[in-house]
């Protein structure tokens, strides 16, 4: 069976661009609740070990170093089918293949600066948002 929350961050690009509203607003229109949400920025530490699973990747120096340039906002989000119904909303890793009507299709600008994260599973949905948050800071 399917779990009913997943994880996201709204990256640097687009908090840094003003967008931090427009995607919230967005999330809440497609029906989910949030259930932890805070404005930080992660240290070099931090993204390295979030993104640890793509430490042999081509790109990881480049990931960590982007996601570190600026503020982030991080949140737990609760629908249905949560993790599936959030990357649908979200759209392909590259915004060009991102279908119309997708958050990163509206407002990411590379592969890179996708505006937004989302779990792929419910294992690791749970594993990043207690990377986030405590037990407290969810609802
Ligand atoms: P998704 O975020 O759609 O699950 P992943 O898990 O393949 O995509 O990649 C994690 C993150 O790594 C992406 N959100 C993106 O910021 C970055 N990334 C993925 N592919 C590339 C690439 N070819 N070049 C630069 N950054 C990339």
């Amino acid at each position: 069976m399917s779990g009913n929350r997943t994880f996201t961050m709204i990256k640097p690009d687009a908090t840094a661009a003003g967008n931090t509203g427009k995607i919230i607003d967005k999330i809440i229109e497609s029906g989910f609740t949030i259930r932890a949400m805070k404005l930080t920025q992660l240290t070099l530490e931090d993204a390295s070990r979030f993104y640890e699973v793509h430490k042999e990747r081509s790109f990881y120096g480049e990931l960590v170093e982007y996601m570190t340039s600026g503020p982030i906002v991080a949140a737990i989000l609760e629908k249905d089918n949560a993790v599936e119904s959030f990357r649908t909303l979200i759209g392909a890793t590259d915004p060009t293949k991102a279908d119309e009507g997708t958050i990163r299709r509206m407002f990411a600008t590379s592969i890179a600066a996708n505006a937004v994260h989302g779990s792929d599973s419910d294992e690791n949905a749970a594993i990043e948002g207690s990377f986030f948050f405590s037990k407290r800071e969810q609802v």
